[in-house]
C-alpha cells in the first residue's frame, strides 16, 4: 500500500513537470514580467585625464545591467538626449541628468552616477557643460547604438559639432548617486 502511494505521488509529479516545462510561467507567478538583474556593471570614466571624452564612449549592455559613471577632473555632467538632437535634453522632459555636483580638481569624485538598463533601445547622452562647449567638441556617449542603422555615434558627433550652445536640463533626475547612500563601489576603476 505504501509503495503504491509513493508511485502515485511520483506519477503526479512527472505529470506536473510535463504540464509546466521549464520556463513556462504559471498562474500567480510573475517571473515572466520581471527584469532579471545580470549583475554586470559597465564603468565609464567621465573626462579621463582632463580630456573631453566619456571612456568608453560606446557601451553594449544587456537589460538589467548597471551603467556607472566615474568623474575625473574637471566639471562635467551627463544628460540624456535623442539621436537627432544632441546637446539638449529629451523634449518630453524625461531622461536622466546627473547634475553638476561631481566637480573634482584631481583624481576621482567619491560619488558615482548610475542608471539601470531596462530595454534594448539605444541611449544617447552628452556632457551639458556649456563652459567650453563640451558637447560640441564631442563629449557624447552611446549605449546600445544600432550599428546596422545610420544613427551611430560618429554621425551624432558631426551633428553635435554644428549645434549651438548646449541646454542644461532643469532637473536632476533619472539615475542614482552612489556615495551618500553608499560609498563609491569601485574607486580604482578607470585608473
Ligand atoms: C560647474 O559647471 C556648472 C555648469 O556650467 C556651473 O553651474 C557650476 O557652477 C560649475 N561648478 C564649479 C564648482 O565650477
Ligand atoms: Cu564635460
Amino acid at each position: 500500500m505504501l509503495s503504491f502511494n509513493v508511485f502515485t505521488i511520483l506519477a503526479a509529479a512527472v505529470a506536473c513537470v510535463a504540464a509546466f516545462p521549464a520556463g513556462t510561467p504559471t498562474v500567480g507567478n510573475s517571473l515572466g514580467t520581471r527584469t532579471f538583474l545580470t549583475g554586470t556593471t559597465h564603468t565609464i570614466v567621465v573626462g579621463r585625464a582632463n580630456s573631453l571624452i566619456f571612456d568608453p564612449e560606446n557601451v553594449v549592455a544587456e537589460i538589467g545591467d548597471t551603467i556607472e559613471w566615474h568623474f575625473q577632473a574637471k566639471n562635467h555632467s551627463l544628460a540624456q538626449s535623442d539621436f537627432a538632437h544632441p546637446c539638449q535634453p529629451l523634449a518630453d522632459g524625461t531622461g536622466f541628468f546627473a547634475g553638476f555636483n561631481f566637480v573634482t580638481e584631481e583624481g576621482q569624485n567619491p560619488n558615482v552616477y548610475q542608471i539601470t538598463i531596462i530595454d534594448n533601445k539605444p541611449i544617447w547622452y552628452y556632457c551639458p557643460q556649456t563652459n567650453g562647449n563640451h558637447c560640441q567638441k564631442g563629449m557624447l556617449g552611446a549605449i546600445n547604438q544600432d550599428f546596422s542603422s545610420e544613427n551611430v555615434l560618429s554621425k551624432q558627433k558631426v551633428i553635435a559639432a554644428g549645434t549651438g550652445v548646449s541646454i542644461v536640463p532643469p532637473v536632476i533626475q533619472g539615475g542614482r548617486v552612489g556615495g551618500f547612500q553608499r560609498a563609491n563601489p569601485n574607486p580604482l576603476s578607470g585608473f
